[in-house]
């Protein structure tokens, strides 16, 4: 008697709006050149404005290129 061995593949499906990349570019959003955004400049970009206060890891009330891109 022979045993067969069953294989189950497992998809795993991603949400590809959990990701960072859907946001307006930073520099666009920059538009003061100031190297960080305003929640007033992250507003442009409503679903960067969801996030905002969530990005501000260091509740300066700005976001840095760091803090944006770790979005
Ligand atoms: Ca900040």
């Amino acid at each position: 008697m022979k045993n067969f061995k069953m294989f189950t593949l497992i998809t795993l499906i991603t949400s590809a709006s959990a990701f960072a990349g859907g946001f307006t570019p930073f520099s666009e959003l920059d538009t003061d050149n100031s190297g960080s955004l305003s929640m007033q400049e992250a507003a442009a970009d409503s679903a960067l404005a969801q996030k905002f206060e969530q990005l501000d890891t260091n509740k300066d009330g700005q976001l840095s290129e760091a803090e944006y891109n770790a979005g």
